[in-house]
């Protein structure tokens, strides 16, 4: 019976742990690193642009972070982590159409 409970407590946890992950702010920024890899991939983006893609990727990803260290992402930390998306798939439209490329 106790096991039980502890089963099933420990499945809702790792249920809610999923939940919270699988948020539209994971799904862009795993989006994000697919066009990065795939800029790298085609030459579209010389080692240097990547790079500092990546960069933008780690600073999104802290600002992640930071968002939910107290548990909860807010509407407010939401829109800011959005904002911070936009920017960044703006700068990496713009590294994988400019006239540096690898090739
Ligand atoms: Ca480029
Ligand atoms: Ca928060």
């Amino acid at each position: 019976m106790k096991l039980a409970i502890i089963a099933a407590a420990t499945l809702f946890a790792a249920t809610s742990l999923t939940a919270f992950a699988d948020t539209r702010v994971d799904k862009r920024q795993e989006r994000q690193e697919k066009r990065i890899e795939q800029g790298k991939a085609s030459g579209e983006l010389t080692d240097k642009e990547a790079a500092r893609l990546e960069k933008g990727q780690a600073k999104v990803q802290a600002k992640e972070d930071a968002a939910k260290a107290d548990g909860v992402v807010t509407k407010k930390e939401k829109v800011q982590l959005e904002k911070a998306q936009d920017k960044q798939s703006k700068r990496i439209a713009k590294q994988k159409n400019d006239k540096q490329d690898k090739n």
